[in-house]
């Protein structure tokens, strides 16, 4: 099958409010990503996924969606819009815009509507039921906390949210509704964007009868077992078929419980439903069942291992995998997967990207990962914006008797607004994000880690990024060979081999700062050695967070 050009792809994300600010009001936005597109050019990348940048009242960042036709004035105009788009066209780089369609703003005309009256036109358009027993239809909590239902006065009923209570779940069940986003989806794709990033799409069919389950410490249900993994395909189906199949586009699915059995329909090889998926099996192993995601843990190398074992052999020559360590709702990389101190942080984020990229599949880069930008020493809430880590710290204090040290703790490993901190752009006092106030604090370790002082600088884990970015282009094998774990057995090395045809390559990879015993397999004798992160190779050890990869072929 030949390869789609999403497979030969490296994507960036770019979350808007903390890429780059242009008018001084503290906030980025599209102007500062169009002044900033010679940068990611440099460093190679292919396509860049861009996180909201629609009419919204802000309560989610954007994922609250007011009018997904226009934009927010805080990044800009459509023309802003436009001439960002085409400037990165001009330098070979596709944009593919966040498609929020399991819920709109409660800010949304069709919600207005909606709330009006039972007998609105619009009222299906979102999940409204009767109190039971005088009470929420069910006990599911929501994400960000409190009920799945929101009351609603003036009509007597409940309304459903996954989310906020400011984040309606939209009904797929009504074809109406599945009308207005394939319309709104060509509306884009018709301007030339070049696809989407689905936001929880496997959320977007419901099992409507709606089952209460067993509460948690904070009295609620999970709501996972809301998602019909059946119904959802149908819809994804469809949704190809009446608008995704007239454009050449990239599209990846935000699958929170997606597993390799429903990613082979996600992100099948036939074109039929999606190009990949967001799975999130490595990034579920740091947490608990009493606290969720609110731990400080640490994953074990092998279970980490065996996931990525498990996707890279099972959706092998039948679908396709995406690849990524963070992103706008997940830690800092090198904060997360290993524990580095400063003398070692440059190495170990290296590392991170060396095992990550030359896996088989389209790798993402979250903005700051390529400078090794780390999580932010947070001491109190109040330095959080974001409504989930708010909700976090009082459902650790309040449900799980926490104290506020122990609650900031784990707001400090696995807060979204670790990743929300601005771009740090150079040693200036506001990191060249903005001549304002930001909207969230900088990271004081700006004055160290920015672009400014690696993007001329060989050794720099940019410049680590741009030739893994490199290699992949020029590497068939690392694009579509095939992927065998080593030493599953390890808790301190991540190695691993690609196969195409007669070209092998031994990746390996030393997560702790210890050094570790390694032999390099005789067959690799007198390899090329590349994606290095220390100068001279080591003879049969790896250095702490040393990495290499060695590609033979003949053999
Ligand atoms: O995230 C959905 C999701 O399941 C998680 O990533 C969630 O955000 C949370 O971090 C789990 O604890 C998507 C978007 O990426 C996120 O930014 C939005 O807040 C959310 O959907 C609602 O749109």
């Amino acid at each position: 099958m030949s390869e789609q050009w999403w497979q030969k792809a490296v994507v960036y994300q770019i979350y808007p409010k903390s890429f780059q600010d242009s008018n001084g009001d503290g906030v980025g936005d599209l102007p500062g990503i169009t002044m900033r597109l010679p940068y990611l050019a440099q460093l190679g990348i292919d396509v860049i996924w861009l996180s909201p940048v629609y009419a919204s009242p802000m309560d989610d960042n954007g994922y609250d969606i007011s009018d997904y036709r226009s934009i927010a004035p805080v990044f800009g105009t459509m023309d802003d819009f436009d001439r960002m788009l085409k400037t990165a066209h001009d330098l070979g780089i596709k944009i593919v815009m966040d498609l929020v369609v399991n819920h709109t703003s409660d800010e949304h005309r069709w919600f207005k509507e909606s709330r009006k009256s039972k007998s609105s036109p619009y009222r299906d358009f979102y999940y409204w039921r009767d109190p039971v027993d005088g009470h929420e239809p069910s006990n599911m909590g929501s994400v960000f906390g409190g009920s799945i239902w929101e009351w609603d006065e003036a009509t007597g009923q409940y309304y459903l949210h996954c989310f906020s209570k400011k984040q309606p779940d939209l009904n797929w069940e009504n074809p109406r509704v599945r009308d207005e986003v394939y319309d709104l989806m060509d509306f884009w794709l018709a301007k030339g964007v070049d696809g989407f990033r689905m936001d929880v799409i496997s959320m977007i069919a419901k099992n409507t009868a709606f089952p209460s389950g067993e509460a948690g410490p904070t009295g609620y249900s999970n709501l996972w077992p809301l998602i019909n993994d059946d119904q959802v395909h149908v819809w994804l189906r469809e949704m190809r078929e009446r608008v995704l199949s007239r454009y050449d586009t990239l599209t990846v699915g935000e699958c929170a419980g997606a597993t390799v059995q429903t990613a082979k329909k996600y992100a099948n090889l036939d074109g039929s439903e999606l190009s990949m998926v967001f799975q999130f099996e490595h990034v579920g192993l740091t947490g608990s069942v009493e606290r969720g995601k609110w731990t400080t843990k640490k994953p074990k190398l092998t279970d980490l291992k065996r996931v990525f074992e498990h996707w890279e052999t099972g959706l092998e020559g039948v679908a396709w995998n995406s690849l990524y360590w963070d992103n706008h709702d997940q830690p800092r990389a090198v904060s997360r997967w290993v524990e580095a101190s400063e003398e070692y942080r440059e190495r170990a984020a290296k590392m991170l990207a060396t095992c990550l990229h030359l896996m088989k599949g389209t790798p993402y880069i979250y903005q700051g990962e390529e400078l090794g930008m780390t999580n932010y020493p947070f001491k109190s809430v109040d330095e959080c914006d974001d409504l989930e880590a708010h909700d976090a710290y009082r459902m650790l204090t309040q449900d799980c008797g926490c104290s506020h040290e122990e609650a900031m703790e784990a707001l400090r490993a696995i807060c979204r607004d670790n990743a929300r901190t601005p771009m740090q752009w150079d040693a200036s006092e506001l990191a060249g994000f903005t001549t304002g106030k930001p909207w969230l604090a900088i990271n004081p370790n700006h004055a160290y880690i920015n672009a400014a002082s690696q993007v001329d600088e060989p050794d720099s884990v940019f410049s680590h990024y741009r030739r893994l970015v490199s290699l992949r282009k020029q590497s068939l094998l690392v694009r579509q060979g095939t992927f065998e774990l080593l030493l599953p057995e390890s808790e301190e090395l991540f190695v691993y081999e690609r196969r195409l045809g007669d070209e092998r390559m031994l990746v390996a990879c030393n997560f702790c700062d210890r050094q570790v015993a390694f032999q390099v397999p005789a067959v690799y004798a007198g390899g090329e050695r590349m994606a290095c992160n220390y100068a001279e190779p080591s003879e049969g050890v790896l250095r702490p967070f040393e990495c290499f990869a060695i590609a033979r072929a003949g053999v």
